[in-house]
Formats: structure tokens, C-alpha cells, sequence
């Protein structure tokens, strides 16, 4: 059996990524909030509740058991609706808090990384219209001046907003997301505004820091032809990767935002990455379908060779994380994979999932794309919206009632990954021997 280690580069972030809503608990002041209070918009009429109880001070014990097991970073993100609760309010207490978490990390010596918006608005801002109301761009402009002068003593890793483009599809096409529209030219005004806020964003903090790295995390969805000689698979493939995948990344590397069907130049918006923040979860086989109207002419299928995650959300698909590091090192920049993972109470799939793909990463890696830095989804299960807590995607399990959380197996894989600063072929055989001949062949 061959033994060795596929190393990555010195100085490689590993951590796992959380978002304010979906951990803290007691967000009570947002768009989500409200979303779940009204009937049949999430999974059981299930509730964030406490979350995992952050805003109790449950982070900490969180935190403690990540730097154990390894991890040197950790990405996290600010609530708005806490920091300004109002219009005319800000809450300097709620900053304090956060300031607490982030010395939390520093003090244990791991590297934060920031988002300022992660699908969650204050009803105040929603009563305004949210994103399709272009006065939101000063406004998140005013909040971010308002976090990042208050955080800048801790962060200098900055990602703006979290998947744009899955905040317009849940929100605005696909309705599972609050306001729960299906309104094509919605949709545009709210990815446009959201460009414009990132754009803002960025002039902002690189103002106040101009030492900060700042980027967006873009969810990248593979989309393949079901035929890939089929040129109408093709086309409808191609089209769906445009719209999903390249109109928002574009539209900050270039200006030129071109989405459902209509186009604006964002001059503004140039060159406004200073790293390509990635996503991936899985890909999908698109089948051209000219008579579905109601699912935009196409159909999506899973591979039916490649095997699902629990609740079938996921398929385990590398090679597509592979291509989506492909389309990422096409922006000239640092790339870093902002959320990676797999929904696995029982654990079936998640230490084979982390390292099948992390091997694809260091594929890329070798072939000397600028990869820095890996956080997976996530350090403990957390509220994964319109699903509710049916989807359990923690390195750490929670039981919800009892806020206990649960060591899974893929907590070790991770830990020797992180800690090892590679994947060796122990670990892989410790681990997850039914795929050493596929990491580790003669
Ligand atoms: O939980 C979400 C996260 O908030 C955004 N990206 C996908 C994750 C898994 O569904």
C-alpha cells in the first residue's frame, strides 16, 4: 500500500464557516424572524430558536473545541439588524459582542474572517423594500463604516456578502426564501443593488483598512449537459452557469453585470475583489426541456452513480469543486474556499466528502492555483433556513433542546487534516478506508 502525505502550502487557513442567524439564536429584529413565524415557509414550521445559543456565550466552548482539533481560522458573520436595530439606533453592546467572539478567536490563535451580510435583513430595511430599493446600497454602506470601524482592531479578512446570487434565487425566483417572490425583474434590481452594495463595501473598508482583504462568497453550482453532445443540453447548461455563476463574479471583476437577460455597467464595481471567496456543494446534469414553462425549460437530475447525501440535497460530486477552483483561478486573484460540506447526521458521507474534495483541492494546488485557505460547512450543525433543522451539516452535532453537542467521527479526519497540514495516507486509511485505493493508488 503506498504511504505519503499530499501536503498543502505554509500558512494554509483551515477552519469552518457559521452565519449570525444560524447560530446565535434570539434573532428576533430580521427578515428571517418573520419568515418563520409564518406558516409553511420552513421545513415543520421549524423555528432558529436558540440556534446554538452564540448570543448566550456558547461560541466560546464552540471556539475552544476548534482550536483544539486544529483549526487556525474561523469565518463568521455580523448581524445587521443586531448592530442597528432601527434606522436611527445603533446597538454599541451588540458590537461589543461581537468584539468579544473576535478576541475569542485571536486570543486562540485563529485568523477571522468576516461577513457583513449573510441572507439576513432588519425588518426596517425590508420595510424599505430590501435590496430592490437601490437606497439600500448607502445604507449598507453606513452599517459597514459602522462594523469595520468598530472591528478593524481584529479583522482584516472581509467578505461583503454571502451568495448574492442564492439570496436573489431563494428570495426573488424560487420564493423559498422571505419575501418569497417569483419575479424575474425583481431579481435583477436586487442582484444589481447587491453589486452596488458590495462595490460600496469595498471602497468603504479598504478607506478605513486599507490593508483588508475583501471579498464575496459565491455560491458555484456545477451545471453539466445531461447529453454533452447535445447542443441544446449544452446551451441550457451554459446559460444557467451564466446567470447563477458568472453575472455577480463578473460584474465585480469587470463592471459589466449581466443578468436575466438585461445588462448595466457598474463602473464602480471594477476590480473589486481581492480574493475569490468560493462556495461549492455540489453539481447538477441539466436536460433541455422546451415545454416546461414552469421550470424555466430544463431539468436538473443528480448523477445517479454519485451518492446523495442524507435528505438527497447533495451529491458527492469532487470533480465539480475541481472545475469550480477552475473557475475561479480565471479571476487572477487569491481564492479561498469559503464554505465546502455535506448534510450527514448519521455519518454516512461527510469524512469521505471532506476528503475526496479537499484532494481535488490540493490537485489544484499542485498545478499552483493561489488556494489559501479552507472553512468547512460547518463547525456544528446550525439552522439551515427554509429547511429548518432537518439538515444537519456540523463537523460538531447538536441536539437542539439540550444545546449538547454530539463528537462526530468526521471532527478526527478534520483535526488530522488541519493539524498534519495535509492528507496522509493514515489518516485516510484511520478514516475512511473504503476510498484509499481512490486517494492513494499503486
Ligand atoms: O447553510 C448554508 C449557508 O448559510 C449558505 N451556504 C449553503 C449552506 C448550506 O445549505
Amino acid at each position: 500500500m503506498p504511504e505519503g502525505t499530499y501536503l498543502f502550502p505554509d500558512g494554509f487557513l483551515w477552519g469552518s464557516a457559521t452565519a449570525s442567524h444560524q447560530v446565535e439564536g434570539n434573532n428576533k429584529n430580521n427578515n428571517w424572524y418573520a419568515w418563520e413565524t409564518q406558516q409553511g415557509k420552513i421545513y415543520q414550521d421549524q423555528k432558529a430558536g436558540l440556534a446554538c445559543d452564540w448570543w448566550g456565550g456558547k461560541w466560546k466552548d464552540d471556539f475552544d473545541r476548534a482550536s483544539a482539533t486544529g483549526q487556525n481560522a474561523h469565518r463568521l458573520s455580523i448581524e445587521w439588524s443586531r448592530i442597528q436595530p432601527e434606522q436611527s439606533r445603533w446597538d454599541e453592546s451588540a458590537l461589543e459582542t461581537y468584539r468579544s467572539m473576535l478576541r475569542g478567536l485571536i486570543d486562540r490563535n485563529m485568523t477571522p474572517m468576516v461577513t457583513l451580510h449573510h441572507f439576513t435583513d432588519p425588518l426596517w430595511i425590508m420595510e424599505k423594500g430590501g435590496w430592490e430599493n437601490e437606497e439600500i446600497v448607502s445604507l449598507f454602506e453606513t452599517y459597514i463604516i459602522k462594523v469595520v470601524e468598530a472591528l478593524k482592531e481584529y479583522v482584516t479578512l472581509w467578505v461583503t456578502i454571502n451568495e448574492p446570487n442564492v439570496y436573489t434565487h431563494g428570495g426573488y425566483l424560487g420564493g423559498e426564501f422571505p419575501p418569497g417572490k417569483n419575479d424575474l425583474k425583481a431579481a435583477f434590481f436586487v442582484m444589481r443593488n447587491m453589486l452596488k452594495g458590495h462595490a460600496a463595501a469595498y471602497h468603504a473598508i479598504k478607506k478605513i483598512q486599507p490593508q483588508a482583504r475583501v471579498g464575496l462568497a459565491h455560491h458555484y453550482r456545477g451545471f453539466e449537459p445531461a447529453k454533452p453532445n447535445f447542443a441544446p443540453d449544452k446551451w441550457m447548461a451554459s446559460f444557467l452557469s451564466r446567470n447563477f455563476n458568472d453575472s455577480f463574479a463578473i460584474g465585480a471583476a469587470n463592471g459589466k453585470f449581466n443578468f436575466a437577460m438585461r445588462k448595466e455597467y457598474i463602473p464602480q464595481a471594477i476590480n473589486t475583489q481581492d480574493f475569490i471567496g468560493l462556495n461549492y456543494y455540489t453539481r447538477e446534469y441539466i436536460t433541455f426541456k422546451p415545454f416546461a414553462t414552469k421550470s424555466m425549460f430544463y431539468q436538473g437530475k443528480y448523477d445517479p452513480k454519485s451518492p446523495l447525501s442524507e435528505t438527497g440535497f447533495i451529491a458527492l460530486e469532487p470533480k465539480g469543486f475541481y472545475q469550480a477552483l477552475k473557475w475561479c483561478k480565471a479571476f487572477n486573484k487569491p481564492i479561498i474556499i469559503t464554505e465546502n460540506g455535506v448534510e450527514d447526521s448519521k455519518n454516512m458521507i461527510r469524512t469521505r466528502y471532506l476528503y475526496e474534495h479537499l484532494h481535488q483541492m490540493w490537485r489544484a494546488i499542485n498545478y499552483t492555483w493561489p488556494i489559501k485557505g479552507y472553512f468547512h460547512w460547518s463547525l456544528v450543525d446550525n439552522f439551515e433556513w427554509e429547511r429548518g433543522w432537518s439538515q444537519r451539516f456540523g463537523l460538531w452535532g447538536l441536539d437542539v433542546e439540550t444545546q449538547t453537542r454530539l463528537h462526530r467521527p468526521a471532527v478526527d479526519a478534520y483535526a488530522d487534516l488541519c493539524k498534519t497540514n495535509g492528507i496522509s495516507s493514515e489518516s485516510v486509511k484511520k478514516y475512511a478506508p473504503e476510498i484509499f485505493d481512490l486517494l492513494f493508488p499503486e
